[in-house]
């Protein structure tokens, strides 16, 4: 072994390694060379012990210079590879993000989503909260807080869905009003969008889940001219600001008094059409004054607070604005029917 025959070594190392067409082949001429025991240099090291000592530290110098050399020359293509397979790589995965593909349809808001947004957007103008509440519900909240008792005759109208003696699918979202009352003093400005459940049969109008919104405002000296005003407004943001009110009495158990409120018909102006029934009033919302017990229920004190409440249903909204014949469509998602609005 002498230094000339270690960097003719080196020398070939080095044109292997910059032969090397992939990492692979790399690899293989890294163990040829440098193999922990095979490799031709690794064995020329071995040798050195067996030189005469005289010759031990120049053979030394050239053994390290061969081995630093090949190193580099290895270490230098492997990144030269690893760059090129990269480049190949992203060559071949290109593709163009800001591409405009003509089969793609965009999607588009579902009705429901559309009159939830238009009624919230509307109240918050008006400064109400939105508030959320839990769908399942106990007894307590969905009913006998609000005034009505087991046996009240309005347990029955409400065909409620049970998961267990006392817990249930709320019927309507006056729970989240209820437990808004409990949680902050008046005043209180709210509406309480949300899902709800009722055992229907279903059919064109009638829906196992459908939705709410009720508002419910608390205050002292809240009369029912500010109710009046308050669904007016409302009346013309959404449907049209021709748009006229007029209140009917009814009964709720959670209010007194309570009111139907009909929207002048907003697809004839109020002439009469067949989806008004030629009344040329159209029936939108419930409402009326909080029930003192209500309230009191609340924790509110009824000697010094007032307050009004309403509840709508965006699927017969969104049926009477978009002229949806079967509500069950709804639910359907299917996307020949919800690309038509
Ligand atoms: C309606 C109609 C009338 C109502 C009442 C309450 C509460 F919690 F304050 F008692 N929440 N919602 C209410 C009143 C709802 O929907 C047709």
């Amino acid at each position: 072994m002498t230094p000339e025959a270690l960097a003719e070594l080196a020398a070939r190392a080095v044109a292997d390694a910059e032969a090397a067409v992939d990492p692979a082949q790399l690899e293989a001429v890294r163990r040829r060379f440098l193999g922990r025991r095979d490799g031709e240099l690794t064995r020329a090291g071995a040798q050195m012990a067996a030189a005469a000592p005289a010759q031990r530290a120049a053979l030394g110098r050239a053994f390290n210079g061969a081995k630093a050399e090949v190193e580099a020359a290895l270490d230098a293509r492997a990144r030269q590879l690893a760059a090129s397979v990269d480049t190949e790589r992203i060559a071949a995965e290109w593709m163009d993000l800001t591409r405009l593909d003509e089969s793609w349809t965009p999607g588009r808001l579902h009705p429901i989503t559309r009159v939830l947004r238009e009624i919230e957007a509307i109240f918050r103008q008006l400064g109400y909260a939105v508030v959320e509440g839990p769908e399942v519900e106990s007894e307590r909240f969905n009913f006998e807080l609000l005034n009505i008792p087991a046996g009240h005759p309005a347990r029955d109208s409400h065909d409620t869905l049970y998961l267990s003696d006392d817990v249930l699918l709320r019927t309507h979202t006056s729970p989240v009003q209820m437990r808004t009352m409990l949680e902050q003093p008046p005043p209180i400005r709210i509406i309480a969008p949300g899902r709800t459940y009722r055992r229907d049969n279903p059919d064109q109008t009638h829906f196992v889940m459908f939705h709410q919104v009720e508002g419910l405002v608390v205050d002292e000296d809240v009369t029912v001219a500010d109710l009046k005003g308050t669904l007016l407004t409302f009346a013309r943001s959404m449907f049209g600001h021709e748009r006229e009110i007029r209140l009917r009495p009814n009964y709720f158990p959670y209010t007194e008094p309570s009111m139907e409120v009909d929207v002048s018909c907003f697809l004839c102006g109020g002439a009469g059409c067949r989806t008004c029934h030629h009344r040329g009033w159209i029936e939108i919302l419930g409402s009326g004054m909080v029930h003192p017990q209500v309230l009191r229920n609340g924790g509110v004190d009824p000697e010094r607070y007032r307050g009004f409440a309403f509840g709508m249903g965006p699927e017969r909204i969104a049926m009477l604005k978009y002229g949806i014949e079967d509500g069950r469509e709804l639910t359907l998602d299917d996307v020949r029917f919800l690309h038509q609005f």
